[in-house]
């Protein structure tokens, strides 16, 4: 008996308190595996849940129900059915919105102010806006002369690509792996899920979702588990799965490929950052100071979009260091249901270690600390969380590790430039080409740096502005392929020509 088989027939269970199960065919399964792991809060160490850990035959299940399901009712249903549905997904996730925000607190120990104002309401928008998409992007139509006078036509149709595996990072949980779902979905593809092994709560609570506003089993299914050699390998290496999407490292992006080339599957990557800011002596120092604040130690730098390099001019410098070190003096750490706090830990102990060890590169190479540098003293139990300080540095030269490798903390180092022409080379000289911000209140300037930063994103005088409908992804080692809007459309659908003689 296949696990499908095995979880057929059986009433879909809710998530129990103390374990995350997979979610195949519509039904919470602990698969056939005996293995699990532990969930633990970043913020005290305290078990959140015992995950069940997929092995190959339950990842093959959920690869076999969804593509049961593109076989189903699901391939029937009109667009306008699908839309509605997708629709009824977002509702859904707004009516569970204190469950959501909960589960994402638990699993990352991220501010509720944050999550409330970011995670949980994109989870909703990310079903909402590719619903939309579908139903409003016209596709290609041609008249053609032929040799008898009688002529021809073409017209192009969107077709689903079929199953699509989707690997997700942990930081942002839910609203990256709805910003592939929803489309995904609305395209009417079937997806296998592959949360982070850090943050496995949100993907699973969404299957309750599904259930609860008629999914069709097996369109939406969540597998959890590690990355190689476990359930992350496990799905990208399967042939049944028809295309990937991934975010996360840049090195894990290349192992991803490399299993992608077997069967000559499409990818759309996501990937690390580098991002520079660019701030010139004529811009408003209070919108500089706010935007880099978010872009630096927002969800405690754990952004790909954020900022670890800034670039200011020199006239302002040390003003602008020193309202940056204020600012990071006043973040609030602790409760993170406490209104005050905008600040959490990092997601774990591992990742505090990576981060720390570059927090001692850096002395080591003889940066100037203008603030943090450590690890901060916490009260009673969070004394074991992953707590960091938030931590600026200057004086460093441009190659040192600091300023050239993704860090992934709520850090940054500050410089100095003199010129335009200058403040481009320094914010170009970078493997990565993701997100760069440019403060100026010269907006022909604004434009003008723009076009010749090398990167997907640029934001003048703001910093993650998001406008769904517009093209999100990396340039250079940042990633393959642009998201959102019609861009998603590209991806997560094939064009067929159909050519009908008349
Ligand atoms: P990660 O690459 O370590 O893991 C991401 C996911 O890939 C996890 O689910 C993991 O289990 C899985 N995985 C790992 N190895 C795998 C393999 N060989 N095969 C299949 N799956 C595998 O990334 P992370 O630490 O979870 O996230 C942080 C990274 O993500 C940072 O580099 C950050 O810049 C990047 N990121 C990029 C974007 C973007 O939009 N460009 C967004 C968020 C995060
Ligand atoms: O806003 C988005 O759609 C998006 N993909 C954000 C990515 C943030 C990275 O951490």
């Amino acid at each position: 008996m296949t696990a499908v088989e095995a979880v057929q027939g059986r009433p879909a269970r809710k998530r129990s308190a103390g374990e995350t199960m997979h979610f195949i065919d519509g039904a919470f399964t602990a698969g056939s595996g005996r293995k699990t792991f532990a969930n633990r809060s970043p913020l005290d160490n305290s078990l959140v849940s015992t995950v069940h850990e997929a092995s190959a035959d339950d990842v093959d299940a959920a690869v076999r129900a969804a593509r049961a399901a593109l076989a189903g009712p699901w391939d029937k249903m009109a667009l306008a059915d699908r839309s509605a549905l997708l629709h009824a997904v977002a509702d859904e996730i707004t009516r569970r919105f204190d469950d959501f925000l909960e589960a994402e607190i638990a699993d990352t120990g991220k501010p509720r102010s944050l999550a409330s104002h970011i995670d949980i309401p994109r989870g909703a928008a990310n079903f909402k806006i590719f619903a939309d998409v579908v139903k409003n992007v016209p596709s290609e139509f041609f008249e053609m002369a032929t040799p008898d006078g009688k002529g021809s036509i073409n017209y192009a149709l969107r077709v689903p690509r079929g199953v699509v595996g989707v690997i997700c990072p942990w930081n942002l949980p839910l609203l990256l792996m709805t910003w592939k779902v929803g489309p995904a979905l609305a395209c009417g593809n079937a997806v296998v899920v592959k949360p982070s092994e850090e943050t496995p709560s949100t993907a699973t609570l969404l299957g309750e979702v599904m259930n609860a506003v008629g999914m069709p089993k097996g369109v939406y299914n969540v597998v959890h588990g590690f990355g190689p050699d476990s359930a992350g390998e496990f799905l990208t290496r399967h042939p049944g799965v028809n295309a990937i999407t991934f975010t996360g490292e840049t090195r894990t992006g290349e192992a991803i490929m490399e299993a992608a080339a077997k069967g000559v599957r499409p990818v759309s990557f996501e990937l690390g950052g580098k991002n520079p800011a660019i701030v010139f002596a004529d811009c408003d120092m209070d919108v500089a100071i706010e935007a880099t604040m978010r872009s630096v130690f927002a969800n405690c730098g754990q952004v790909c979009l954020g900022t670890e390099r800034v670039y200011v001019e020199r006239p302002i410098f040390d003003a602008f260091v020193a309202r940056l070190k204020a600012g990071a003096e006043g973040l609030k750490r602790g409760d993170p249901y406490d209104k005050a706090t905008n600040m959490g830990p990092l997601i774990s102990h591992g990742h505090r270690d990576k981060v720390l060890s570059y927090y001692k590169k850096a002395k080591t190479e003889g940066a100037n600390l203008v603030t943090g540098g450590g690890v901060p003293r916490m009260e009673g139990a969070q004394e074991s969380g992953a707590w960091i300080e938030p931590t600026i540095w200057t004086g460093l030269p441009e190659t040192s590790p600091i300023v050239r490798e993704e860090i992934f903390g709520p850090c940054c180092h500050v410089a100095p430039f003199d010129t335009e022409e200058e403040a481009i080379r320094l914010a170009n000289d970078t493997p990565y080409g993701l997100a760069c911000s440019i403060y100026t209140q010269n907006l022909a300037r604004g434009h003008r740096v723009s076009a010749r930063i090398e990167c997907g994103i640029v934001w003048v005088n703001c910093w993650f502005l998001r406008d769904l409908r517009t093209p999100f992804g990396g340039s250079k080692h940042s990633g393959i392929g642009r998201e959102g809007g019609v861009h998603s459309l590209e991806f997560y659908t094939e064009l067929r020509n159909v050519c009908i003689k008349l």
